[in-house]
């Protein structure tokens, strides 16, 4: 917890989760109903509704979500195949933490000369690098198209984990998260680092929030990418969440250090994939990324 929330009254829960495995997903109805939803099984969720559980910040920000889900029974099932998953994000800002895998390092050290020190020095740093990625209403959801810059020459997508805070900093959820980003833009300048960063359809999130996890179950995981372009594999990758070179919890604690998030935020971890240099996404292709843990967020790809 940050020293501006325990300031303004916040008290941390430390509940014990009893529940394993358990993950909650933000969906549309056949009705254009927005509600929670509990997974069951792989093709069905449980609708939350009934038992009062309307949002998935509020959820979280009680601080027993698995306890509370572990109470419930007799909730109406919907098949999957009948509604559609949106972005769990609801109202949190959302932010993202750069150069934690070695991988990500020397990617950008490779990308830019001028830029390289910097990275060289970040990765090494006590301070994280951390930057602003999305309001919560940009994000994308799992089966939108994700977007490349139409003034840019190399665009990729970052597979990473997504930490979802409550307002007291407690790591709550987990999602999959991804970073995309203009790499000849970043590479150009350091200073263009938003305009890289944060465009048109640069953020997508879910669909699923896997609750009740600690941090030493989601550093067991793994982190997958497959990109198809007219039915072929273009690339893929995997890396295992545990080569993070920070913990989660540092990365919340800097994150929170003299800065209030009043219905909690989302943090990407950063990167531990980059395809090659002669890689870039193309409209038309689809990302697919899992984690081991949580689920796989797929989205299509669009120039915008
Ligand atoms: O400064 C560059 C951003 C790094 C990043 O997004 C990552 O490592 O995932
Ligand atoms: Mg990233």
């Amino acid at each position: 917890m940050g020293r501006l929330a325990r300031r303004q009254g916040l008290t941390p829960l430390g509940q014990r989760h009893t529940l394993r495995r358990v993950k909650i997903c933000r969906y549309l109805t056949a009705d254009n109903e927005v509600r929670i939803g509990l997974a069951k099984g792989d093709d069905a969720l449980l609708d939350l509704s009934p038992a009062g559980i309307e949002s998935i910040t509020a959820l979280l920000e009680s601080g027993d979500a698995t306890q509370r889900l572990a109470q419930l029974n007799e909730l109406p099932v919907t098949p999957l195949a009948d509604v559609t998953l949106l972005s769990p994000i609801e109202v949190q800002e959302v932010w993202a933490a750069g150069v934690t895998y070695l991988r990500s390092k020397d990617a950008r050290m490779e990308e830019s000369d001028f830029s390289a020190a910097a990275y060289d020095r970040v990765y090494d740093a006590a301070r994280p690098e951390l930057f602003f990625k999305s309001l919560p209403e940009k994000v994308v959801a799992c089966g939108e198209p994700v977007g490349i810059r139409a003034d840019a020459k190399w665009s990729v997508p970052e597979p990473e984990l997504v930490l979802l805070m409550n307002s007291r900093g407690e790591i709550a959820g987990y999602a999959v998260g991804n970073d995309m980003s203009s790499r000849d833009i970043e590479g150009e300048n350091l200073l263009y680092l938003p305009q890289a960063k944060v465009y048109h359809r640069s953020c997508a999130v879910g669909p699923w929030v896997r609750v009740g996890a600690t941090e030493k179950e989601a550093r067991e995981w793994k982190i997958d990418i497959q990109i198809e372009r007219g039915g072929e594999t273009v690339f893929s990758g995997a890396v295992s969440v545990n080569q993070i070179k920070r913990s989660l919890g540092e990365l919340r604690d800097f994150l929170f250090e003299s800065q209030l998030f009043p219905f909690g935020c989302a943090l990407l971890t950063g990167t531990g994939i980059v395809p090659d240099d002669d890689f870039t996404l193309e409209e038309g292709d689809t990302v697919r990324i899992r984690i081991s843990g949580i689920g796989c967020l797929e989205n299509s790809v669009v120039r915008v």
